[in-house]
């Protein structure tokens, strides 16, 4: 295998464990607290879980516990997008197993979760976790979004499983997946087999967190690497000064990384999404407080600044969201008669007499080239796929036209000079930071002493992370303790709650109340890239948005 020099000396990291994980396995008891209940509608998901609902929280404590010793059979899932920190779940699950017993054995599923519908395996040995330690990306056994749902997918896992005779599976990934992790669990037990599922909640996007879960990993690693390019860009802008970046990040639905991003470099714009739904924000009035920025900044001679714009933006806008229900609604109900129109003229004919004249009106009003992707871009289940649609151009393109009419007007004599870029796939596979390295390993090692401790049906969990590592508490959490019940395709269904941006909390208020400044000013902030070698301070820093929540 090819490796670059950071790779080579990274292998040589030891990830930082809770000093409950450092010792013998054997004196990791643990200490169980109350019955747990879920969200909402309780009663309810009692009854679909219900060998599973109700479980007490489990904390590891220093004690006596014989059943870490025991050999066991795991195998492990990447599901969904790639989140740094992947490989080290899965070295400190293998580190974990051998120190428990070196005779158990780990088992990586191919792919994603179709690997073990399919019975896709690869034997993890220590010569392959070794290669992969302290690396980003998911290419040790690679990741998938089939999701384990339906009866047949449920039943060929347990048939694979069986086959396999595990002791347990082990499933790396968002609120979706941990949501068919927890509905795997109860499905083995129900089959009569003691299979256990445990859950790990990864994904950049930061919205798998609550009062039980305090970071998604993966989040750390992608918003510093976003962080570091935005800081160049600030610092290139503000050299040339003849720019305007308007920057779309991903992360989905929610803005944790456009806000945690904002709060590392000080942009002069960023856009929550959840804030714009709250105040019922048109895309006019989004445009309107852009150009004001941009006329403020021209009248104090800064003809260039930054733009921050969360992925899932056009979502949050009212009369947007509405288009985006009305299209979904109208081809998923037609598919067959629009699949065979192919020009996008013959499209907007088909639609204007199906879709309401409103969401017409609007779609009409989009450049060509963006209307396009609302309509061609469409996910298995026929729905928008908001991440392709460019918002930085759309942005970009009606703040132009409005300056434009400003300036016929006499009410803008600024120059203006726009370019768009998406930072996502950038981040997903980084090098992961000391905390993503240190906070999976733990995530990974613990998840270990839960299946060795017979847990079924929870979610590896590490909290008081703000505090060094070794300070850190490992346990597990009931995954139906997260859970509501939500309409998904005209059904009730148990999910675990994303976290959207809590406009209460102290990340956004903390940027809310700053944001008027840099808006004006010039204030950037170039945080560089990510230390893997230096003083903590530096090099182990959590998020602004987890120490904002979490440090006193
Ligand atoms: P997960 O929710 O699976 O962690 O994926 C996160 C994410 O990176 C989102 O931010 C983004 O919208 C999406 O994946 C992109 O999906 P894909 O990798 O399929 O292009």
């Amino acid at each position: 295998m090819n490796v670059s020099a950071l790779q080579k000396v990274r292998y040589g990291y030891k990830p930082k464990l809770p000093a409950i994980l450092g010792g013998n396995v054997e004196d990791i008891a643990i200490e169980f607290g109350s019955p747990t209940g879920a969200i909402s509608d309780k009663e309810e998901l009692r009854k679909i879980f219900k060998l599973t609902y109700g479980k007490p929280a489990a904390t590891f404590k220093t004690g006596k516990n014989d059943k870490l010793k025991r050999e066991l059979k795991v195998g492990v899932i990447l599901s969904g997008g790639q989140a740094p920190g992947g490989h080290n779940v899965i070295a400190g699950l293998f580190d974990g197993l051998k120190k428990g017993n070196s005779s158990s054995v780990l088992y990586g599923f191919k792919g994603g979760p179709s690997g073990l519908i399919e019975n896709k395996t690869i034997l993890l040995t220590k010569e392959i976790i070794d290669e992969y330690r302290n690396t980003g990306g998911f290419d040790i056994i690679g990741s998938g979004r089939t999701k384990i749902e339906t009866p047949e997918q449920l039943s060929a896992s347990l048939d694979t499983a069986k086959k396999l005779n595990l002791d347990a599976v082990v499933v790396i990934g968002g609120d979706d997946s941990n949501t068919n992790a927890a509905l795997l669990a109860e499905y083995f037990l129900e089959n009569g087999t003691a299979i256990q599922v445990i859950g790990c909640p990864k994904t950049i996007d930061g919205d798998l967190k609550n009062e039980h879960i305090e970071a998604s990993f993966g989040f750390d690693t992608a918003c510093k690497t976003y962080s570091e390019l935005i800081g160049n860009l600030c610092r290139d802008t503000n050299s040339a000064k003849k720019y305007w970046h308007f920057i779309k990040l991903m992360g989905r639905s929610a803005s944790h990384i456009a806000l945690e991003c904002a709060l590392q470099t000080q942009p002069n714009i960023c856009l929550i999404s959840e804030e714009i739904e709250e105040k019922a924000m048109s895309l006019e009035k989004v445009v309107d407080q852009i150009c004001q920025s941009i006329i403020k900044r021209s009248e104090n001679g800064c003809n260039f600044g930054i733009i921050l714009i969360p992925e899932g933006l056009v979502e949050f806008i009212p009369e947007i969201k509405k288009l985006i229900n009305d299209l979904n609604d109208t081809i998923a109900d037609e598919e067959k008669d629009f699949s065979v129109i192919t020009s996008f003229i013959d499209q907007m004919y088909w639609l204007s007499s199906r879709i309401p004249e409103t969401s017409y009106r609007i779609l009409q009003s989009l450049p060509p080239d963006i209307a396009q992707q609302f309509l061609v871009d469409r996910d298995p289940h026929g729905n928008v796929q908001v991440s392709r649609i460019e918002t930085e151009k759309l942005l970009i393109g009606m703040v132009e036209k409005k300056l434009a009419v400003k300036k016929k007007d006499g009410q803008y004599s600024g120059k203006f000079s726009a370019l768009g870029h998406f930072f996502g796939y950038e981040g997903r596979c980084a090098f992961p930071s000391n905390f993503d390295s240190d906070y999976c390993y733990s995530l990974g090692f613990s998840a270990f002493v839960l299946i060795a401790s017979g847990l079924t049906g929870y979610i590896s969990s590490v909290k008081n992370l703000t505090a060094p590592a070794s300070e850190w508490i490992a346990g597990g959490i009931p995954l139906t303790t997260m859970m509501d019940l939500e309409h998904r395709h005209g059904a009730k269904k148990p999910v675990i709650k994303k976290a959207l941006v809590d406009l209460n909390g102290k990340p956004f208020k903390t940027f809310a109340e700053k944001r008027g400044g840099w808006a004006d000013k010039t204030c950037f902030l170039v945080p560089g890239p990510i230390q893997y070698f230096g003083p903590a301070e530096v090099c182990d820093a959590t998020t602004i948005t987890l120490s904002l929540e979490y440090k006193s």
